[in-house]
Formats: C-alpha cells, sequence, structure tokens
C-alpha cells in the first residue's frame, strides 16, 4: 500500500512540474517612441474584443521570445521592430504565461497599423490609466509609466 500511495504521489508530482514547464508562453510588446507605447484594441474573442493590450502572441516551438516578438510585429501591425529585453516579471495568464518585452522601431520601419486588432494608438504616460486594458497587461501599466518617464 504504502509503495503504491509513493508512486501515486511521485505520478501526482509529476505532472505538476510538467505543466509547470510546458506552461506555453505568450509575448507581450511594450512598442516605445518618443516616450509612448503602442497600445492595441483586440478584436476577438468577443470577452477581449474592445478591449486594450500590448500586442503580442504565443512563441511557437523552438522560436525565442525576441523572435516571437519580431513575428508578431510583423504580423499583427505590419511592422519591424528590435526586442530590447523584458519590462516587469512573469505575468499568470490563462493560456500560461504572459512576459512583456520593450521594443523599439527599426528606423524608416512602416507605421504600425491595426492589421488583427480593431484600433492601435500611441500612448502617453498619463493617458495609460485612462484605457480599458486587458487584466493582465494592467499589472504592468506601473512599470510602463517608469519607463517611458526615463526616457
Ligand atoms: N494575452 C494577454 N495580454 C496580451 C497578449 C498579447 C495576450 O492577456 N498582451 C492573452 C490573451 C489570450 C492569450 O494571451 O488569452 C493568447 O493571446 P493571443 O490570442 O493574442 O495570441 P495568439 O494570436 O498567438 O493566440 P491564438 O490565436 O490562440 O494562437
Amino acid at each position: 500500500l504504502v509503495h503504491r500511495l509513493l508512486a501515486a504521489r511521485a505520478a501526482a508530482l509529476t505532472q505538476r512540474a510538467t505543466a509547470l514547464v510546458a506552461a506555453p508562453v505568450v509575448v507581450a510588446t511594450a512598442l516605445v517612441r518618443d516616450g509612448r507605447v503602442l497600445a492595441a484594441q483586440r478584436s476577438r474573442p468577443a470577452a477581449l474584443a474592445g478591449r486594450w493590450e500590448l500586442p503580442g502572441g504565443r512563441v511557437e516551438p523552438g522560436e525565442s521570445e525576441a523572435d516571437a516578438v519580431v513575428r508578431e510585429c510583423r504580423e499583427e501591425l505590419g511592422t519591424i521592430v528590435r526586442p530590447d529585453g523584458r519590462l516587469g516579471t512573469d505575468l499568470p495568464i490563462e493560456a500560461g504565461v504572459l512576459r512583456v518585452h520593450r521594443a523599439t522601431p527599426v528606423p524608416g520601419a512602416p507605421e504600425p497599423r491595426p492589421l488583427e486588432h480593431r484600433d492601435v494608438r500611441w500612448v502617453e504616460p498619463h493617458e495609460l490609466a485612462d484605457l480599458d486594458w486587458v487584466d493582465a497587461d494592467r499589472a504592468v501599466l506601473g512599470d510602463l509609466a517608469a519607463e517611458l518617464l526615463s526616457q
């Protein structure tokens, strides 16, 4: 009996460890230009439509987080960015974990356009709190404001 209990406990721990290791990573981009950050208004799913986020998405297998930031900004905004390190801490979300990366536009890159979003806008630090952000992104607003004001 003891053996069986131990085996069951070990199996449960292994399952939990695997879930932690495999927690999918979603990257979000704090694209900063002239002391402002680009906010994007979600168009889907219905539960999030109309709310604002830092653009991004799931990191694909074998892809670095920085590569995912560049790819998502190309796909969603039609622009080219240079990732510039993390901003804030890991944020737990339903899909796994959200990690915000700072980025700057590559010189001469096209102006970001809402290819998949409802709208995009450049936001000043004092305007950050006025937007209806998705929950996870709201948690990074303090770090974001500090980042914008430090420039
Ligand atoms: N978030 C989130 N904040 C934020 C992003 C980019 C994503 O809370 N700034 C959440 C919303 C979704 C999940 O992360 O629950 C995946 O984001 P999504 O849908 O933008 O990523 P995609 O496009 O890679 O996802 P799929 O279309 O589902 O593949």
